[in-house]
């Protein structure tokens, strides 16, 4: 018989979840497209699957934002949370700031340094560790629901990715010298994720703990946006989650873009 101890099948997971709705319905695979495509599926098809999760062993076609490829081999954690918020889409950013916090927190337990860098990466020592891909569906202006996607690079070996990924990669197992209980792991992030979702359901501002967990704010930027490069320094996040940069002209605000730490872009260009 084959040793499941460590896969993160239903029974693994479920077994000591603490949490009272996240992650109490599982549906798990050991190889699907993209864990976000069948969850977005069961949401659109079912009612009841607030708080349930879709977790696979790997993914054939894992996707980050813009529809990127995202690297899902064994040994990493693949998951996406479905949910049903009673908040407005303008505020769907706000799941990608839970799941960040959730992810960092967790981490840190480990003993990694651990930072969320804008919009929805975490890095250890400046390398991806971790990427989030919220995803949501409106009727009229309501959130019908979301999808929060979070990769984890666990017990992954990053030199299996191709060069341009690989550079700016890490894996825990790799900070850590040692490889992590996954069913464990994913425990702990369910729990803080579910902790944090709560406070935001309440009304609570999570940005405050956001922002201690950045690595971004008070950094020289290049933000590229589908319309411009704005450069300046990292401030903050306003209310709505856009990243605030002060630049010789003023301050920018800005909702959605691919956030370039101002030394690595001059040693690239
Ligand atoms: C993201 O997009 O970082 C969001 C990734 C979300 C992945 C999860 S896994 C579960 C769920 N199911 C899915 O299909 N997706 C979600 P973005 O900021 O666009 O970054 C994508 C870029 O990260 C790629 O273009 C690569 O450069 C890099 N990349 C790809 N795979 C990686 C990996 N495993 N680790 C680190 N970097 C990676």
């Amino acid at each position: 018989m084959k040793d499941h101890s460590n896969i993160l099948t239903k029974k693994n997971v479920l077994k000591g979840l603490s949490t009272t709705f996240i992650g109490k319905k599982v549906f798990h695979f050991f190889d699907v497209t993209s864990t976000n495509w069948i969850a977005k599926q069961l949401a659109s098809q079912f009612r009841d699957v607030h708080g349930a999760i879709v977790v696979s062993e790997t993914q054939s076609g894992g996707k980050g934002r813009y529809n990127r490829p995202w690297m899902s081999f064994m040994g990493g954690l693949w998951f996406s949370i479905i949910l049903r918020p009673s908040m407005s889409p303008s505020d769907s950013p706000h799941l990608t700031h839970a799941a960040g916090i959730a992810v960092t927190k967790c981490i840190r337990t480990y003993g990694l340094d651990a930072r969320i860098k804008w919009p929805n990466d975490v890095l250890i020592h400046g390398k991806k560790v971790c990427g989030i891909l919220t995803e949501i569906s409106t009727t009229l202006d309501m959130l019908d629901y979301a999808v929060v996607g979070i990769g984890v690079n666990v017990n992954i070996d990053t030199s299996s990715f191709p060069e341009d990924i690989r550079e700016n990669a890490t894996a825990m197992r790799h900070e850590l010298g040692k490889p992590i209980d996954r069913v464990k792991l994913l425990q702990e992030i369910l729990v803080e994720f579910e902790e944090t979702y709560k406070k935001l359901e309440k009304g609570y501002n999570i940005l405050d703990e956001w922002k201690s967990l950045s690595d971004t704010i008070g950094r020289e930027v290049v933000v590229k946006t589908v319309h411009k490069t704005i450069e300046g320094v990292a401030t903050g996040i306003d209310s709505k989650g856009a990243l605030v940069v002060k630049t010789d002209k003023g301050m920018e605000r800005i909702l959605s873009g691919e956030c370039i730490y101002a030394r690595h872009y001059a040693r690239r260009s």
